[in-house]
């Protein structure tokens, strides 16, 4: 399998994540996905590419415009203002404001747009932001001329990214352009299926009134984990977008028996609604070791996992999301593509 992959990825590296209370060197970091290419390496998957150019015209389609030009143009905005650090949310519209006027100061403007203060940006954000979303561009076009997969290492990732809020750790939403790239390159019926940890709440946010894209989602319970707010068993999609979206919940200390019955559910009711191709949201963060996440997989059950998504024979797109158990990552990663290669 063919992997796309860009160094600008490092252009985003915030000196800081607010956890716990204090800053600390941010979990979602440049040597996760080193760890990733090494790895690819060692197992001998050596076509990694750089992708070619970002196309906007896609994301322009999908997401909100001001939003866009908000990313653009945010750090400046802020240090034109005098702030003397990254920027970081500090002010959100809560229960009782205005959720639908737009401030002009840019402190005011960055609550608005963000959803979860954790999420730094910094002056190189937008530019790895945009070579993340090219590499799951060039993968969906490997795709499109005919692969049966290609694997886009991700980095900022993108499932938490609405079509007008960043937060978790994601500003563009690579899997949701690409999954509405494939609709414009002729799949009728295009299924998102998301195993990171957390739940896809952006990709949800994105297709939750479409009937021409599923969505399905296994995740940690919202009541106790990240995003908080969404992610519950009832949210099934609405209008035209009613069924078409699938929500998995489960408990701290979730192990991979349990794991893996809600992951064949996810398949049974993406062939029945009856996808012609797929994207697959991969964090690894379900890893029992992951600092940041409360399941219990371990290294072999990706593996197993990627062997069950491989069987579903559909053309996919792979996206890098989360996963920051560091060293881990590489191997839990590509135990999936191996998996999925195997099937
Ligand atoms: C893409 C992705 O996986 N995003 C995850 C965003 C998680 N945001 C909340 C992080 C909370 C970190 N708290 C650390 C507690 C350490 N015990
Ligand atoms: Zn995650």
């Amino acid at each position: 399998m063919r992997t796309y992959f860009s160094d600008d990825n490092r252009l985003h590296f915030p000196q800081a994540e607010l956890s716990g209370g204090q800053f600390v060197t941010p979990f979602e970091r440049p040597s996760r996905v080193e760890y990733v290419r090494n790895r690819l390496l060692t197992q001998g998957m050596t076509d990694i590419r750089a992708p070619g150019p970002v196309d906007m015209a896609p994301a322009q389609k999908l997401l909100d415009a001001g939003f866009l030009r908000f990313l653009e143009t945010a750090y400046d905005d802020w240090k034109a203002e005098g702030m003397a650090g990254e920027v970081i949310a500090a002010n959100v519209p809560t229960r009782g404001m205005h959720q639908d006027r737009i401030p002009e100061n840019i402190d005011g403007k960055v609550g608005y747009y963000c959803h979860a203060s954790e999420t730094a940006i910094t002056k190189g954000t937008w530019a790895a932001a945009q070579s993340s979303l090219a590499s799951a561009q060039h993968a969906q076009a490997h795709v499109a001329a005919g692969a049966r997969a290609a694997f886009a290492l991700c980095r900022p990732p993108g499932h938490h990214a609405t079509k007008d809020q960043y937060g978790g750790y994601c500003f563009l939403n690579n899997a949701a352009i690409v999954a509405q790239m494939m609709r414009d390159g002729g799949a009728a019926k295009v299924a998102v299926l998301d195993i990171d940890f957390h739940h896809g709440n952006g990709t949800q946010d994105i297709f939750y009134d479409r009937g021409d894209v599923f969505f399905a989602s296994l995740h940690g319970d919202p009541r106790h984990g990240y995003p908080y707010f969404i992610g519950y068993a009832d949210e099934t999609g609405t209008g035209a977008g009613a069924g078409a979206n699938i929500n998995y919940p489960m408990p701290p200390g979730t192990p991979y028996s349990i794991w893996s019955q809600a992951l064949d559910d996810a398949i049974a009711k993406i062939g029945a609604w009856g996808a012609d191709a797929l994207v697959l949201s991969l964090g690894v963060d379900a890893y029992k070791d992951d600092p940041i996440s409360f399941f219990k997989l371990d290294s072999d059950d990706f593996t197993d996992a990627g062997r069950r998504v491989g069987a579903m024979g559909l053309p996919t797109v792979i996206c890098m999301e989360g996963g920051y158990a560091i060293e881990a990552v590489g191997i839990n990663t590509v135990n999936v593509l191996e998996g999925f290669e195997g099937a």
